[in-house]
């Protein structure tokens, strides 16, 4: 799908957003300070980049919530803007590489992706399910610190991909703005072409749609009890079992355990080792399939110099992975 000679264009997404936590904005400027661009040609890769994205800007007191939803409007025009961005890439067959900022953003790299292939399948790596409809997303929250878990739209991503939610949940707005995401009403990820890896942090109200949807769904459970290898051939034969449609890789750092990528806004104990998480990257690779990847929620701020400095290399070395380093050839 990616025509030669082989291009990757650099999306880069200072964006925060989507969940509370400031300076995961940060992520993707310290991703490409470490040498990134450089490490990608070195791949043979040729890297388009033009400085990361500027997010127009809309304060919280014109955009207050909408239902359970945090920053509704904000969230929706910086995913409009991105799905644009990623959907021209799309279109030029290049590569598109985003780089978040937080998991929110994937409303737009999933739909740009879509529009450059409708028939993309999505495979979501992440400890979370990012899942939660406009109705449930406090559905797991009662029990931890309610507010601070509420509403936040990046664990609502695929509900508004899957069309499980939509803008007329929230159209009962007063003010004279369009609603927020009825641009994204008419894009429709089926829930047969999405599969997870990874998940340990899941929602009661998340679980419900994934058994009701029959959605693919690799616990760390399954990972433990077949293997990286099997799970990865599990979830293709679940959402591309011929090998032919094309592939988005949603990565979430915080799939990896904490041990090995602490500095993300909701770590999350028991999770994917360093090769677990790069074998997903390499194995999507060698498929020949992959046309998008997204590489979310690295918070350089969160941790200590060291902690950051190891989650941003290990966030390089997953993307070269996933597009093509190998370590034998
Ligand atoms: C919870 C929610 C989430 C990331 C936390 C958490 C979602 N299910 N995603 N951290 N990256 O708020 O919906
Ligand atoms: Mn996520
Ligand atoms: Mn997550
Ligand atoms: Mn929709």
């Amino acid at each position: 799908f990616i025509t030669e000679p082989k291009t990757v264009s650099i999306v880069g997404c200072p964006f925060s957003g989507g969940q509370r936590r400031v300076g995961v904005d940060k992520g993707p400027i310290h991703l490409v300070n470490a040498g990134l661009v450089d490490q990608l040609k070195d791949l043979g890769w040729a890297v388009e980049f033009n400085g990361h994205h500027q997010f127009e800007d809309i304060s919280a007191e014109v955009d207050p919530p909408i239902g359970k939803l945090k920053n509704p409007r904000l969230v929706s025009k910086v995913t409009e803007a991105v799905a644009q961005v990623v959907g021209d890439h799309t279109r030029r067959r290049s590569l598109p590489l985003t780089l978040g900022g937080d998991h929110s953003l994937a409303m737009g790299t999933i739909a740009g992706t879509l529009s450059g292939y409708p028939d993309a399948c999505v495979i979501w790596v992440d400890a979370h399910a990012d899942i939660n409809t406009t109705e449930t997303t406090d559905s797991g929250a009662w029990y931890a610190t309610y507010t601070f878990l509420t509403g936040n739209i990046h664990g609502m991503p695929l509900a508004f991909l899957t069309s499980l939610s939509g803008s007329n949940s929230l159209s009962d707005t007063k003010d004279s703005q369009s609603v927020p995401f009825s641009w994204l009403d008419s894009v429709h990820l089926p829930p047969s072409r999405l599969a997870y890896i990874g998940l340990r942090d899941v929602d009661k109200g998340e679980k419900m749609i994934l058994l009701e949807h029959n959605i693919a769904a690799f616990s760390m459970h399954e990972v433990d009890r077949y293997g990286i290898g099997t799970v990865v051939e599990m979830a293709l034969d679940r959402v591309n079992p011929d090998r032919s449609k094309p592939i988005h890789l949603s990565f979430d750092v915080d799939a990896l355990d904490p041990s090995v990528a602490p500095s993300t806004g909701t770590p999350v104990r028991g999770g994917l080792t360093f090769r677990e998480g790069h074998y997903i990257c390499e194995r999507l690779y060698e498929t020949g399939l992959l046309v998008a990847v997204d590489l979310m929620e690295v918070n350089p701020s969160l941790k200590d110099a060291a902690d950051a400095q190891q989650t941003v290399a290990v966030g390089c070395s997953l993307v070269r992975a996933a597009l093509g380093r190998s370590d034998i050839n």
